[in-house]
């Protein structure tokens, strides 16, 4: 969903704000929903932040911190704040109301929203608000600005009309330097469509999810998905995060990060897999064959793989294609390649390094670029995000998809099988075109 701030505007606030500066899309009610606990994850400690406001009557108005937003209960001291008023009644009309009483330029307490000045000059709002029809009926109020800003000639409705019914809100954090070094990394079309990433969006996926069940027609119960990968490319911070997803918290219950625990060995040359291994079945039903092989690749390593692993990779590759089993490739770590994605995963479609990183390992393990699927696991986070969630989600859905067809698939091999027992001497030709008719 894109920003609403038009480049006039940015333009105006840098030249208020002083210095060489670009903004980076925070929070914005209309995309992360309207509610004080999720303004504070996504801006607490973000540093220097533009809100801005967008109400019905077309007016456009904010405040501008250059220090960062808290959850403290307590007054926020900024002698370079300022409110400003961008556009009144559809028209543009830009405007800066310095600040008077530095020591009480913002307020940051957990239950409100972004809030200005002693008093307080603007209150965005309290709680979790609901959208009624197209806009937010926000319960704070402007009626106070002037406590500890100037004025400048204006008064709180010529700044706002008084009215804090809004479309939208949005907060910006405020970077150094100019827009120019970003726009390098950031590419104008996405590398690929991503539709949204919405809380509504990320419980959507979430419910498919649960309501999965493999192909009908089969005693097969789940999908059977490898991660396979070298050690510390994420595997267990896979399974990891989409544990904390549907527990709805972070946890860790296959250990991560240590070698010793490492739950998953293929690539590890310590371990060997062998018909004595305690759970082996000799002639597995399609219930208990893997579905879907997942590659587990680290992509800030992309570069520097070492051809040893590559080739391990490929002799496997091999022995999957002679089993027809799909695969795919979870790209992790993309948050250290790119430091849009670290700071935003929803970036990742329109991170050019992330383009390229999925672009060298299709090619290199000769897969279509649809099978590589960034993601980045919950690792440092002590909280749900939607975005990571959404990406981490998609990638599951995809594995899914791909162990579906594998299902599918061997299904009718077994029918065909049973229907035509009696042609062996069938020429290969021949079945390949049975197999097209059959899709
Ligand atoms: N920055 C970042 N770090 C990650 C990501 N995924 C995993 N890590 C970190 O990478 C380290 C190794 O991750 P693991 O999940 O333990 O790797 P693994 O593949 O299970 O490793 P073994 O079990 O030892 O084979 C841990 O310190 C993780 O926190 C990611 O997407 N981004
Ligand atoms: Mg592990």
């Amino acid at each position: 969903m894109s920003e609403l701030l038009q480049k006039a505007y940015m333009d105006q606030l840098v030249k208020w704000i002083g210095r060489p500066c670009h903004f980076r899309l925070l929070y914005k009610i209309s995309r992360d929903g309207c509610s004080a606990q999720t303004f504070h994850q996504k801006c607490d400690g973000q540093g220097p932040t533009v809100t801005v406001l967008y109400n019905t009557n077309n007016t456009i108005f904010g405040g501008y911190l250059s220090q960062s937003w808290n959850s403290d209960l307590d007054y926020i001291n900024d002698a370079n704040a300022f409110l400003f008023r961008l556009q009144y009644t559809g028209a543009s009309n830009p405007l800066k109301f310095a600040v008077s009483k530095a020591a009480s330029a913002g307020y940051g307490h957990s239950s409100y929203g972004p809030t200005f000045g002693g008093g307080h000059d603007i209150h965005t709002f309290s709680g979790t608000i609901n959208k009624s029809g197209n806009y937010f009926p926000l319960n704070g109020y402007v009626g106070e600005i002037g406590n500890s800003y100037n004025l400048n000639g204006q008064s709180s409705s010529t700044i706002t009309n008084d009215n804090l019914q809004v479309t939208d809100l949005e907060v910006y954090r405020v970077i150094d330097g100019d827009e120019q070094q970003i726009q390098q990394r950031k590419m104008d079309k996405p590398w690929r469509e991503h539709t949204e990433w919405t809380e509504e969006k990320m419980k959507e996926i979430k419910e498919n999810l649960l309501a999965y069940k493999p192909v009908s027609e089969t005693n097969v119960t789940a999908a059977n998905i490898l991660l396979l990968g070298q050690i510390g490319a994420g595997k267990s911070s896979f399974f990891n995060s989409i544990n904390s997803i549907f527990r709805g918290k972070i946890t860790s219950k296959a250990c991560s990060g240590s070698f010793e625990h490492s739950v998953t060995t293929t690539l590890n040359p310590m371990v060997r897999f062998t018909p004595k291994t305690p759970g082996y079945i000799k002639n597995p039903e399609l219930e208990n064959k893997i579905h879907c092989v997942a590659f587990v690749i680290d992509g800030s390593t992309t570069d520097v793989m070492s051809n040893n692993i590559l080739q391990k990779i490929k002799d496997l590759q091999i022995s999957l294609n002679q089993r027809g089993l799909p695969q795919i490739v979870l790209l992790t770590k993309l948050d250290k390649i790119c430091p849009d994605v670290n700071n935003d995963v929803t970036n990742t479609f329109t991170s050019s390094a992330v383009c390229d990183a999925v672009e060298k390992i299709a090619e290199i393990l000769g897969l279509p670029r649809a099978h590589v699927l960034p993601v980045k696991n919950y690792e440092n986070e002590s909280k749900l995000k939607t975005g990571v969630s959404i990406l981490l989600m998609e990638a599951l859905e995809r594995c899914l998809d791909f162990a579906d067809d594998y299902i599918d698939e061997q299904l009718d091999k077994k029918a065909s099988e049973e229907k035509w027992p009696q042609a062996p001497e069938e020429s290969w030709l021949l079945k390949g075109i049975r197999y097209l008719f059959r899709k």
